[in-house]
């Protein structure tokens, strides 16, 4: 980094700590796949990071999967960053089942942890933080978990009207089953009335620009319609086009591995060398993969959550729709349109910068608790 980068970077930072000095903590729920891909550890980690500098206040961190190793993930990184008591939740009936999109099959609660089962698409290395942490975490098996439209129902009717920014970075499935919740003994309100009286903005990592299939709005694209139809409150889209070539993680993987950390266990296990990449980066690039590090799709929409969707982007007013039934979506540009996309505003090696700063921050308070083996 020269000296004019790091000076612009130290400038952004203090600008953005100087907002964060003078509004109120953002009340986020995050939402996440945590199946195959790792950049919503990288998302949850800075999520971590900015609660403790006191920009937001995590109220609950459910997973959008069902029988994987995804929800004792979540639970890991919440103990990592000294919050094990985040409120966690998995969809129940619906949705994306076992290893991988496409799987459909539960994965087996039975196999050893630290072991593939089969082809997996890469939900192994999920499997494998819970066999080295150990302690960490209640629910191995996210079917045990409690249900997401239960965790989402409570965390909404306790806060103030207006005040909750949801941020989701998979699929769209406890989006649309909290829509269809009805009242019950948590809330009076049905979900579409409950998400209009409490949501302030749904931020969605979701959906491909101007058109395409995206992996998160396609593999529940009935969730996915019903969610971008319904939805009542204003929607943000950091999509797959915005962060594909944001790149962030090695500053993290390559650091002091002296000390725990299960962030920096996934992104070294999973980032290519500098040689690697060196040596063939068109190839990388295909698997989207730069020397920063992996595309940040879900390390944006955190950003953008947070920090709101005009802090480091421009925007463009429209609406995003599921077409067909083959999860294909496609941008309606509109002047009143429902919904915002984010595009580049501040370069986007700068905001790749900011990810850095921020998943590499070592956590504010202790993460081992009482009872918790290592
Ligand atoms: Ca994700």
């Amino acid at each position: 980094m020269n000296k004019l980068t790091s000076r612009t970077g130290t400038i952004v930072s203090a600008f953005a700590m100087m907002l964060a000095l003078r509004a109120e903590p953002v009340k986020v729920i995050f939402d996440t796949d945590m199946l195959t891909d790792f950049d919503d550890v990288g998302a949850l980690a800075c999520l971590h990071a900015l609660a403790d500098a006191g920009e937001c206040e995590i109220l609950a961190t459910v997973s959008c999967t069902r029988g994987n190793a995804s929800v004792g993930a979540v639970e890991i990184i919440n103990r990592y960053y000294g919050r094990p008591d985040i409120p966690v939740g998995a969809p129940k009936g619906i949705g994306v089942l076992g290893a991988f999109a496409g799987a459909e099959a539960k994965v087996d609660p039975t196999s050893p942890l630290g072991e593939r089962v089969g082809h997996d698409g890469g939900h192994y290395k999920y499997r494998k933080l819970l066999a080295d942490y150990p302690g960490w975490y209640r629910y191995a098996d996210s079917d045990d978990a409690p249900d997401a439209n239960e965790v989402y129902r409570k965390a909404l009717a306790a806060q103030p009207d207006g005040s909750v920014v949801i941020c989701s970075v998979g699929f769209l499935t406890n989006i649309r089953r909290l829509l269809e919740t009805q009242p019950d003994s948590i809330s009076p309100l049905d979900g579409m009335s409950l998400v209009a009286k409490k949501v302030k903005r749904w931020v969605a990592m979701a959906c491909r620009y101007p058109k395409g299939k995206e992996y998160n709005s396609r593999w529940d694209a009935e969730s996915s319609r019903i969610a971008l139809e319904r939805w009542p409150t204003p929607v943000v889209f950091s999509d797959w086009s915005y962060g594909f070539d944001i790149f962030a993680g090695r500053a993290l993987a390559e650091s002091d591995c002296s000390v725990r950390n299960p962030v920096r266990d996934v992104f070294s296990g999973n980032i290519p060398s500098r040689d690697e990449v060196r040596r063939d980066p068109a190839k990388w690039l295909l698997s989207c993969y730069g020397m920063g590090g992996r595309s940040s799709w879900d390390e944006t929409a955190v950003l953008a959550a947070v920090r709101g969707e005009t802090s480091y982007f421009n925007i463009a007013h429209g609406t995003y729709r599921m077409v067909g039934n083959d999860g294909t979506n496609e941008w309606a540009p509109s002047e009143g349109g429902p919904h915002i996309r984010i595009t580049e505003k501040l370069a986007k090696a700068e905001v790749g910068r900011m990810i850095d700063e921020l998943i590499c921050r070592p956590p504010a308070k202790s993460g081992k608790a009482k009872g918790m083996t290592e």
